[in-house]
Formats: C-alpha cells, structure tokens, sequence
C-alpha cells in the first residue's frame, strides 16, 4: 500500500493526540480513593458549618435560639453517620488528609470513638428538641468532647 507525505504525516500526529488527550483524561478522573478522601472533607465541612452557631450559643456568644439550635443539632445527627464510611483504607495513599498513621493502627479505637460521636450527636439531637437551654448547651459540650478526643489521638495539627 502507498502513502502520500501528508498521510505520513498524520498518522503519528493522530496517534499522539489521542494518546495525550487519554493521558489527560486519566490525569483529571480523581481515583475512587481521592473521592472518598473529597467525601469525608465536605461531610466534616457541613458538620463543622453547624456545629459553629451551636457552639457560640453554647458559649453566650449570640443569644439562645431553641429552633435553629435544634434545626442545627439534627443535621449533625444526620451527617454524623456518614463518616465512617469515608475511612476506607484505600484513603490512607492520598495527600491532602490530616488522619495520622495511628488511626489506621487502632481501627478498633477509632471506630469506637466515631460511635460515641454518633451516639452523643444523636442525644444532642434529642436533647435539643425540648428546647431546654441549659441541657442543650451540656448535650453540645458532650458532643464537641466526642469530636476533641479523636482529633488529639488520630488528627495531625
Ligand atoms: C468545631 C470544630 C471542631 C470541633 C472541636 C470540638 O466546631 O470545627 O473540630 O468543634 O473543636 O472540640
């Protein structure tokens, strides 16, 4: 078979392209890893967006406001069931996290204090829907407790 010089040509350079824009493509795609690595920060970026006002009404900061209070301490309850599932060992390869190496060493610790946080946000929860300042506000500081104790032992910083 002939080819002509443009042909010749275009061969190599399609080859190229199509090659380049695949190595592009596959470069952009982040791995299952690093979206779950993306997952878990966006989940704590929504509990810690709640959790602010809570915190400041518990500090007498900004006055005690039973409703959002409330509206604030169930979203907490809601999100904080959805953590677990972002520590799949897969994530320990990926930059950008600030769990520690010891975290991966005492899954059983670790998993033990994601329930308590569970557990506490749920009361928070509870608590909170009667509306009692003073309870609300000891039901927060046990929550902010569940979270301080796993981020001293498993979070670098
Ligand atoms: C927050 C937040 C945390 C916790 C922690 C509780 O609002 O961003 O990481 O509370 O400070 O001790």
């Amino acid at each position: 078979m002939h080819f002509d010089r443009l042909t010749r040509l275009a061969v190599p350079v399609l080859v190229l392209a199509l090659a380049f824009g695949s190595a592009l493509a596959q470069a952009q795609e982040p791995t299952k890893a690093e979206k779950t690595l993306k997952y878990r920060k966006a989940v704590y970026q929504v509990i810690a967006w709640n959790f602010g006002p809570m915190g400041a009404m518990a500090q007498g900061k900004i006055p005690y406001d039973a409703k959002e209070f409330e509206m604030r301490a169930q979203r907490v309850a809601a999100l904080t069931p959805m953590l677990s599932e972002s520590y799949s060992p897969d994530t320990q390869s990926v930059s950008g996290s600030k769990a520690k190496a010891e975290l991966w060493s005492n899954r059983a610790d670790f998993d033990a204090k994601m329930k308590d946080l569970v557990d506490r946000s749920a009361t928070l929860a509870a608590v909170a829907k009667t509306g009692d300042a003073e309870k609300s506000k000891a039901a927060f500081m046990d929550t902010a407790q569940a979270c301080k104790a796993c981020h001293d032992k498993y979070r670098a910083d």
